[in-house]
């Protein structure tokens, strides 16, 4: 079937859309594939051989899919083929039920602008194969349901690429005539061609070892150019960490006697887990404390451990077709999640963890972007490496531990991993070990795959007789092609304290509203209750609680569960923020915001890094969120206004806060907590009074020993006016001057600068002679920087418009698949007011008009405009 056939996918007659339901089982296997490739960024020549074997009882050809290729010679067992092109996939005759296929072709790595396929970032070739970029090194399947064991020998010159890598072991080396050298890699484990890749480059390796729990030796490499080496030790210290953590946890050993990480600058996300030979965007390897800041250590250690547990959970246990990607991600995404918390706080890793969340999936599921965990159709899989299957569907996954139990949870995972270890799985395979090892009937939970859309409880604590009772009610509002949705499971962490003494009345449970309206009760309790619900966020909705009159102040006091605290003192911002942005004045007064935040700052039960998340006033997106008709305006004064209420009437214990800190080198969770609450803190102090900011933030910045107090103050100095803030962009650039990742948060601090001049600053930076359209890093720096400045991007006369969509026509050419994810920012346009949402919609059709525009970007800006 085509997009012109459902009237929900949108129509373009060189665009098909893919529907999970046409799943067919594939009508030939490749069983062994042995690639021969002569290196070379100006030309590589690709010998493919298949072994290849009919999938039951048929006369279909071979189908093999290609992109942007040209069969030079097609052979079957040794001699010439019949075969015909169909669009971009070759079609080869086969008599017999196996046979060894032979394809020949030439590639271009140097000119490879879309970074998927076999393609070069600053000297390095390299590959990215997820989702359909084998197909663009040679014909193949090319669908993650055909797997096969690959040996590959690659031949370059030695000078150039002294370094040769693929997956799995190496098997033998040697060197030819020329200065030629050649290697061969074997990988002994069946995998489908997106987890294929290679690597050749100058190179240096950061070299450890691990024992696995039954005692193997694993030589452990972090490939990185020579002189960023120093910078590869916390990578390689999460990397152990994680392969403990996982046998400790999910009882998974690592299979392969190597594991290789490779960095190279040019990549289109964050990195991919390439079964032995983990391929990675370098900002999420290369760390010291000078460059990086505690995020980013953060985020490196989180990425590592995520793209090496997909070993098991993606690799040894793959997808069946695309529309399963949450199998794998949203799992992964929970394991990695789970991992970080074990390894920092579990509540301050909660808290990151649903911002993250609300910032973009809660969006995305309100939007026209709007899909499910397990989607239903596509037109480029691409586009669907999102929040909603990633975290999600981690949430997804959380959601069955907290109802089964951890050992439930866990005997499920182990019989999951037994059942379909070397297969190809489906979501549904995941949800039916759970319930084959737990007993339980999970038949109404599958919902959360199906139905897009966060769901909407509303709570009271109502009087039941004697007693009390809770009652319950949940809907899904509508989202694209989905109007009416069923009730799903929605597990609630819920307990409820007195309303005076803060004492724990009801002990806490997990509660699973299952039905439209539910009631519960609780018994008589010996005091007014107050309730504390979905505590830990166990569930990822949206939750609205009658409340009486200063309920959450108390919450925000006394509520031992730490993540209730934080939404309690959220919930009082957001009540002021949203009273203020619509012009409630009764509502808008910072008093009671004040009175908690001070004592949040004051506690000294409460650990830094906890008070440096709960004291981060909800951004100008997440007030958006709560109304109905978005004027941006209104919303960044009244964002502003309680920021200076708050830096003003605190400044004396905002003063101290920011006074504190802790050395640059000391990475524990106690110092980067105090770090984190200083630039808060600063962030505060210079809303209520720039010119004493901007003065603070200049001896925070001059007297920094690490990257994460020295950014923390330029980002509050970029977006205060003053001879401060020009010095310290000057000598940020200066001092970093050449260093890519650093000079990215050159480029982002400023796009992000909450300034009625950033517009024209992000002009002159796309003209910088360090900006390039073609590295992502840097085009997400600029674009996706200032798309995400709300007050900017939403200039009242639609320049910030116009410049994003300037920005994703001239990328879309180079590299469809990061201009595609461009486009999001403008799918909120029903929601703004005028003169905003007619603006914003007009930039969309500029997009869709753009002649020769990519599949990708066609999806994500003709669905944002339906
Ligand atoms: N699996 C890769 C993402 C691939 C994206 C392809 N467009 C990284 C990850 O999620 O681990
Ligand atoms: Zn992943």
């Amino acid at each position: 079937m085509d997009a012109r056939t459902n009237p929900e996918a949108p129509s373009s007659p060189a665009h098909v859309a893919v529907y999970r339901k046409d799943y067919r089982p594939p009508d030939w296997w490749v069983r062994e594939v042995e690639l021969n490739l002569a290196l070379d960024p100006a030309r590589t020549a690709v010998t493919a051989r298949l072994k290849v074997e009919r999938n039951g009882e048929h006369g279909r050809p071979l189908r093999l899919a290609g992109d942007e290729l040209r069969p030079l010679a097609v052979r079957v067992d040794g001699t010439d083929a019949r075969w015909t092109m169909d669009g971009d996939d070759l079609l080869v005759e086969l008599d017999t039920p196996e046979a060894w296929v032979e394809t020949r072709v030439e590639i271009v790595p140097a000119a490879n602008s879309k970074l998927m396929g076999l393609y070069e970032s600053g000297g390095i070739l390299c590959t990215q194969c997820e989702s359909e970029g084998f197909r663009r090194i040679t014909f193949h399947p090319d669908r993650p349901d055909v797997l096969s064991v690959y040996r590959v020998r690659m031949r370059a010159d030695k000078a150039r690429f002294p370094v040769l890598l693929a997956n799995g072991n190496p098997v033998a080396a040697g060197e030819g005539e020329d200065g030629i050298h050649w290697a061969e890699w074997h990988d002994p484990f069946p995998k489908p061609s997106y987890l294929f890749a290679l690597v050749a480059g100058d190179l240096a390796a950061n070299r450890d070892s691990f024992t696995t729990m039954s005692g193997r030796a694993v030589e452990l490499g972090i490939w990185v150019r020579e002189k960023d080496l120093p910078r590869t030790h916390h990578a390689m210290a999460g990397l152990k960490a994680a392969m403990r953590w996982d046998e400790e946890n999910y009882g998974r050993e690592y299979d392969l006697d190597r594991f290789n990480i490779v960095a190279v600058d040019d990549f289109n996300f964050g990195a991919m887990e390439n079964k032995g030979l983990n391929i990675f965007n370098s900002r999420y390897v290369l760390a010291d404390t000078d460059t990086a800041t505690d995020a980013d250590f953060d985020a490196i250690a989180g990425v590592v451990a995520h793209e090496y547990f997909h070993n098991w959970s993606g690799d040894r246990v793959t997808c069946r077709d695309w529309f399963q990607l949450s199998l794998k991600e949203g799992f992964t995404v929970f394991r990695d999640q789970s991992f970080s918390a074990d390894m920092t706080s579990e509540a301050v890793k909660r808290i990151d963890d649903v911002r993250l969340l609300r910032a973009v999936q809660f969006p995305e599921d309100a939007g026209p972007l709007a899909h499910p965990v397990r989607p239903d159709s596509y037109l480029e899989i691409a586009n669907f490496y999102t929040a909603t299957i990633y975290n999600k569907g981690a949430e997804v996954i959380r959601m069955m531990r907290t109802l089964l139990g951890p050992d439930a949870y866990r005997a499920g995972c182990d019989l999951y991993f037994e059942r379909h270890d070397g297969e190809a799985a489906t979501c549904d395979d995941f949800v039916q070990a759970m319930e084959d090892a737990s007993g339980a009937d999970l038949t109404q939970f599958r919902r959360w795959y199906e139905q897009a859309g966060t769901p909407h409880v509303r709570a009271a604590l109502v009087r039941d007789g004697e007693g009390w009772a809770l009652d319950l009610s949940q809907d899904t509002p509508p989202t694209p092609g989905q109007p009416d949705k069923a009730p799903v499971v929605i597990p609630l962490r819920t307990a409820v304290l007195g309303a005076t003494s803060g004492r724990e009345l009801v002990a806490e449970q997990v509660i699973a509203l299952t039905e439209a309206h539910q009631r519960v009760p609780l018994g008589p309790v010996a005091e007014t209750p107050l309730l504390s619900i979905n505590r830990g966020f166990s569930a990822p909705v949206n939750v609205s609680v009658e409340r009486a009159a200063g309920e959450l102040e108390k919450l925000a006091e006394v509520d031992p569960d730490p993540f209730a605290r934080f939404e309690a003192t959220q919930e009082l911002m957001m009540r002021a923020l949203v009273a203020g942005a619509t012009g409630d004045h009764a509502n808008a007064d910072p008093a009671p915001v004040i009175a908690a935040m001070g004592a949040t700052l004051r506690s000294n039960a409460l650990d830094p890094s906890f008070k440096g998340e709960a004291l981060i006033i909800p951004s100008e997106a997440l007030i958006g969120d709560r109304l109905d008709i978005v004027d941006p305006e209104a919303v960044h004064a009244s964002r502003d206004a309680l920021r200076a209420a708050v830096g003003a009437a605190l400044a004396d214990d905002l003063a101290a806060a920011q006074a504190r800190g802790a050395a640059g080198d000391d990475l524990s969770n106690e110092a980067k907590g105090l770090r984190r609450l200083r630039t808060v803190a600063l962030g505060l102090i210079a809303a209520a009074d720039p010119a004493r900011g901007a003065a603070l933030a200049k001896a925070q910045y001059d007297a920094a020993d690490n990257m994460t107090d020295r950014q923390g103050a330029l980002v509050i100095l970029a977006a205060l006016d003053g001879p401060e803030r020009e010095a310290a962009l000057a000598d940020f650039y200066d001092r970093y001057r050449g260093d890519t990742l650093v000079i990215d948060k050159w480029f982002a601090i400023q796009a992000e600068a909450s300034r009625a001049d950033t517009l024209d600053v992000v002009e002159r930076l796309r003209a910088h002679g360090d900006f390039s359209l073609k590295n992502p890093n840097r085009l997400r720096a600029v674009a996706g920087s200032f798309a995400s400045n709300p007050w900017v991007f939403h200039a009242r006369d639609g320049r910030g418009y116009r410049l994003l969509a300037d920005l994703v026509v001239e990328s879309d050419r180079l590299n469809p698949q990061v201009a595609a994810r461009l486009v999001p920012p403008f799918g909120r346009w029903r929601r703004f007011a005028e003169p905003w949402g007619s603006a914003m919609r007009e930039a969309l059709e500029t997009i869709v008009r753009a002649p020769g525009l990519s599949k990708d970007v066609f999806e994500q800006a003709s669905k944002s405009l339906a």
